[in-house]
Formats: structure tokens, sequence, C-alpha cells
């Protein structure tokens, strides 16, 4: 099969995590979503990254989708549980962590701008989101629906938005008070598929 992506999308990154983790090979096709000559529409017409395309040729995005491909293909490691709703509420935690990776890339796009065109209200309202649900993360972890050892679609996709953050230098801060979520990152970290992906240095 073969992975659209870049190297630097946390999303692609969460498909890759999961595809190493269970020992799928995969072709990555390099492709840059916000240069003009790119090629990704032809496999999304949202023009977003990742998709992916199968040995028998059909095309699955976006990400949380290709997890659930992923997913039906059976192949060991599970990454989200077999009974509804815990199943779920893996899946409520890999939306919010994809939701802190959509605000870290709005904040990421609103500063590349030239600076009198910027708005910090936006900013601010950017910053503000990833904090609120960087604080749901700590609380799960303290209330156990997640532990620092637990390597699921949850973790992963957590791990990946703060890998994001850390790359792009947004919401630095992010630590602070956050000792579980600290944790959680500095053991996912040490994996290899964390190793295999991470984001090229700028
Ligand atoms: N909800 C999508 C988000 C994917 C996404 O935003 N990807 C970015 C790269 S990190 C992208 O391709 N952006 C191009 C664009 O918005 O035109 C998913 O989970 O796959």
């Amino acid at each position: 099969m073969k992975l659209i992506g870049s190297y630097t999308s946390p999303f692609v990154r969460k498909i890759s995590i999961l595809l190493l983790e269970k020992g799928i090979t995969f072709e990555f096709v390099n492709e840059q979503p916000y240069q003009a000559e790119t090629g990704v529409a032809q496999y999304n017409p949202l023009g977003k990254v990742p998709a992916l395309v199968t040995d028998d040729g059909e095309t699955w995005f976006d990400s949380p989708i290709i997890a659930e491909y992923i997913e039906l293909l059976g192949i060991a490691p599970a990454m989200v549980p077999r009974e509804p709703k815990a199943a779920l509420m893996v899946k409520q935690i890999e939306a919010l962590a994809d939701g802190i990776m959509d605000a870290g890339l709005v904040s990421v796009r609103e500063q590349a701008r030239p600076a009198a065109q910027q708005s910090e209200a936006e900013l601010v309202r950017q910053r503000e989101k990833i904090s609120r649900s960087l604080d749901m993360c700590e609380q799960l972890l303290q209330d156990g629906k997640i532990s620092t050892d637990t390597v699921n679609l949850a973790t992963i996709a957590i791990a990946c938005a703060i890998g994001y953050l850390n790359f792009r230098r947004v919401s630095p801060g992010w630590c602070v008070d956050r000792p579980l979520l600290v944790k959680l990152a500095e053991t996912l970290f040490q994996r290899e598929s964390f190793a295999r992906t991470e984001p090229p240095k700028a």
C-alpha cells in the first residue's frame, strides 16, 4: 500500500506509526499539500494529507478513516479496543489530539502570514483550544482512562500532537503542570516507530 503524505504532517505521522507498529509494509509517497504543483488532490479532493492507497487501488482519507481501515485489517497489536464503548472513547481521544494538531497547524499558518495581516486574537483562540485540550489529556491520564505506557490509537495521536507542538514551537510551555502528559510523550518518543517518523529538522 502507498501512504501519500509529507514528513512534517502530524496526521501523516500518526498513520505511519500505526503501520510501523503493526509491521505493515508501505511505500511513502512524499507530497507537499501546500505547494502549487502538489499532486495530493488526485488522492483526496480536499487536497489534504494523509491519503492511503491500498494494493486493490482503493483510496482512503482522512486520518481517522485511514486508522479505522488499518484496524479492519485485523493485524496485531490492536490499536482500538474491541468493546464498542471503549473503542468510541479511544476515537474521541484521537479526535481531541487531531484537534490539537489542527489548532497547531492554524497557528503556524497564521504566523507565516505577513506580520501586518496576522491576527493576535486568532492566535490566542487557537492557543486556548490547545491548552484546554492538553488539560483534558492530563485529566484522562489522571483518571486512568489512558496510562502513560498505553500504546493505542489515543496515546499515539496525543504523542503525535505533542511532537508537532515541539517541532513547530507552538505552545512551548505545554509541559508545565502536566507531568503525566510529559511522561506519556517521553515514553512513546522512545519507540522505534516514533524515532523513524521524526519530522525533519528545520
Ligand atoms: N482531518 C484531516 C486533517 C489533515 C490535514 O489538515 N493535513 C494538512 C497537513 S498537516 C494538509 O494536508 N493541509 C493542506 C490543506 O489544508 O490544503 C486528517 O485527519 O487527515
